[in-house]
């Protein structure tokens, strides 16, 4: 284990028994959603992977120290305290030797996990290839993650905020597999679906552990991306959605917003122009993921 991790013991053990582990990240905390309903989306996301069978490993960068599981009183700090870097690959070392306060992306939650041998990860969505492109070469460090370290993310698709087109793509060019969980289309978080074909399509939680388990037999480098839709329930209304993330986009542009800033000021917007109901379809798309992930994780470690 590399020396600047600290296991939480309840992780530790688990890790140690071969049961199953599931990290989490702490951007979504941090720069995802506001104080206090991040904190409780937090909490409860742990608790529903206990309930799942699986251990639940929130990964941050504090005292210089890579934390791989939170108590309570962390949690707190990362989802109300002003400052909290958003680390990506890029920032890691730089935030673990100054010492600052750190929340991990989808990029370095996963770099983070693959050190501590956890094979699975639930998030909300991933960062990916953003509109506009062609200007500016926005392109998430999430997508080349997921071309070269192997953890497996199980997510609700990639927001609107994204070029989803050109986001397969690219993970097509990387050999990232994108399977998605009882749906034939990427779903597009906030909506089940989108115009966008999967190729590879599961109806049952021990398909993709088979898919997983094959992947590490063979040694294959690189990631996993499934792609689980938001509950029915849940949706929004796309054409309501759609509207409000071009509104979103337009103000970045505006105000001259780009590089790290520019997802965590597009989920600041779309939540403050749906008043919440965005917040509330991401906290409970993040519930199901959990749901999801956590019994991919059982069914991996029972083959
Ligand atoms: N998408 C969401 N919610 C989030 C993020 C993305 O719907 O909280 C966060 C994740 O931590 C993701 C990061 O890894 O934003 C991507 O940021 P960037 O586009 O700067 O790589
Ligand atoms: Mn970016």
């Amino acid at each position: 284990m590399n020396h600047l991790i600290d296991l939480h013991p309840e992780v530790k053990e688990a890790l140690e028994n071969n049961k199953p582990v599931i990290a989490l990240e702490s951007t979504i905390i941090s720069h995802g959603m506001p104080y206090p309903q991040n904190v409780e989306m937090a909490t409860t996301v742990e608790n529903i992977i206990r309930e799942g069978g699986a251990v639940p490993a929130t990964i941050a960068i504090m005292d210089g120290r890579i934390k791989v599981g939170l108590d309570e009183e962390s949690l707190e700090k990362l989802g109300n305290s002003e400052g909290v870097a958003k680390v990506s690959r890029r920032d890691l070392a730089e935030v673990i030797a100054t010492k600052r306060i750190g929340a991990t992306t989808v990029a370095s939650t996963m770099i983070c996990a693959e050190m501590a041998g956890i094979k699975f990860f639930v998030t909300g969505g991933i960062g990916g290839v953003h509109r506009g492109v062609e200007e500016t070469m926005d392109i998430s460090a999430d997508l080349d993650e997921l071309g070269k370290t192997d953890v497996a993310v199980i997510c609700a698709g990639a927001k609107s905020i994204l070029d989803l087109d050109r986001t397969m793509e690219y993970l097509e060019t990387k050999g990232v597999p994108v399977i998605g969980y009882q749906t034939e289309v990427l779903p597009a978080f906030f909506t089940r679906t989108s115009d966008i074909k999967l190729n590879t399509v599961t109806e049952t939680t021990d398909e993709i552990a088979s898919i997983i388990k094959a992947k590490h037999d063979l040694g294959l480098e690189g990631g996993v991306v499934i792609a689980n839709p938001i509950p029915e329930e849940d949706e929004l209304n796309k054409d309501y959605i759609d509207g409000i993330v071009q509104e979103a986009v337009k103000e970045a542009e505006e105000n001259g917003i780009g590089g790290k800033d520019s997802t965590p000021f597009l989920l600041g917007k779309i939540v403050e122009k749906t008043e919440g109901k965005s917040l509330e379809a991401n906290i409970k798309l993040v519930y199901n993921n959990a749901k999801v992930g956590s019994q991919i994780a059982v069914d991996y470690f029972n083959k």
